[in-house]
């Protein structure tokens, strides 16, 4: 008897951990890779599941809502405390959303900005102090004589929401470059109150390589103080010749942060060239690559560089997709409203026209879905909402809700 009490007490601490683990319900029913188109190369991945993770699909009632459809060339959204949803217009202006997909008056008070192809007025999040300063922080292509770069600015929502106030550059990712490519441009504060910010490398074949030197700004994610100057504890500081704002280099164009709710690490989704977009995990004073290393090829067909996809000292992503999705904004999901999303990464695909759903079990992941591929939409942006639901902005103008 004793025996077999043990065995069923066993058995019944086994099934409680198999169900804590997080990756027990998403590998309990798996369907094929959402991707089945055939790649653009014959690499190989350097590990089992870092492309073309099996296939999952939502199980919970969920409802997709437009809001609008009045929106200009929207960049970034975020959440404001209030419930409200505030998202940035390239050609830059401000605009705080509704519940009901109602817009405020566009929003000025920024300066004149690099409005061309990839540039303007792009990612908008809130001071950890807003609440009592009203402070937003800002990416924007600035432009001057000798060209653009990304540069970060904050000012304050004036009272009455008409204006940003007293606006101020606070970063520049050095140096200028006459075209209007790769600004990279999202931002995020982590919860010591930091500000990660990414860069691109402008996609001209004169400034690629500028992503492996430390001397410059270009393809990095930079660690700054709420004054835009280097934060401490940052991996360069003190190095002749090194920018010491750098955090991570060997980027090309990382159009997507985000913090998991439960690791506090820094997650990116970067552009690749044709084939090769990238999900990484980002550490300090790690070298990520670009443009020695890629799951990509030029989209005239060419190797980059000798066509290789690693090397000692550079970090393999995460997860790669080929064909590309373009990602762009994403945001992890930490609330309990969907159960079955919580804590899973959203990405919002441009050429792909999808959010892209991944499930990750500590640093692989292990499911990905395709939400919302019929709406023939550009997905820009991400924000969770206070409601527990996922706001999406598209290059078209749209405002998506999705959720209960
Ligand atoms: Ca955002
Ligand atoms: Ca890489």
């Amino acid at each position: 008897m004793n025996t077999i009490r043990m065995g069923k007490t066993a058995s019944i601490i086994l099934l409680f951990i198999a169900l804590l683990s997080p990756g027990f319900f998403a590998a309990a029913q798996t369907l094929p890779p959402v991707e089945s188109a055939p790649p653009n190369t014959a690499y190989q991945p350097a590990f089992k599941g870092q492309t073309r993770a099996p296939g999952i699909q939502t199980e919970t009632p969920y409802q997709v809502t437009i809001l609008s459809t009045k929106l200009r060339q929207p960049w970034g959204i975020t959440a404001l405390p209030d419930g409200r949803l505030i998202i940035t217009e390239k050609s830059g202006t401000l605009r705080i959303a509704n519940g009901d997909g109602s817009l405020s008056s566009p929003i000025g008070g920024f300066p004149a900005l690099d409005d061309r192809r990839q540039g303007g007025l792009l990612d908008v999040g809130l001071s950890p102090d807003f609440e009592s300063s009203r402070m937003l922080y800002f990416t924007l292509a600035e432009l001057n004589a000798e060209g653009s770069l990304t540069a970060v600015g904050r000012g304050r929502l004036a009272e009455d929401e008409s204006q940003i106030e007293n606006f101020e550059i606070i970063y520049r990712a050095i140096p200028y470059f006459n075209n209007s490519m790769h600004f990279g441009s999202r931002l995020v504060f982590a919860s010591d109150g930091t500000l990660f910010v990414s860069t691109g490398e402008r996609s001209d074949l004169a400034t690629r390589p500028m992503a492996q030197m430390l001397d410059n700004g270009y393809g990095k994610i930079v660690r700054l103080t709420t004054d835009g100057q280097p934060a401490p504890g940052n991996p360069f500081l003190n190095q002749p010749g090194i920018l010491p704002e750098i955090f991570s280099y060997g980027h090309r164009n990382g159009q997507g942060l985000a913090i998991h709710p439960v690791t506090g690490e820094l997650w990116q989704s970067e552009m690749g060239p044709r084939g090769g977009d990238e999900l990484n995990l980002i550490l300090p004073g790690v070298n990520y690559g670009w443009p020695i290393i890629s799951y990509g090829i030029e989209y005239s067909g060419a190797l980059i560089g000798a066509g290789i996809t690693r090397q000692d000292g550079m970090q393999q992503p995460v997860y790669y997709w080929d064909p590309v999705l373009a990602p762009s904004g994403m945001t992890f999901y930490a609330s309990e409203t969907i159960p079955e999303w919580q804590n899973n990464l959203f990405i919002g695909g441009l050429a792909s026209k999808h959010i892209s759903r991944l499930v990750l079990d500590g640093q692989k992941v292990i499911g990905e879905e395709r939400l919302l591929s019929g709406e023939g939409q550009r997905f820009r942006d991400l924000a969770e909402g206070s409601d527990g639901a996922l706001y999406a902005v598209t290059d078209e103008g749209r405002l998506y809700r999705i959720g209960r």
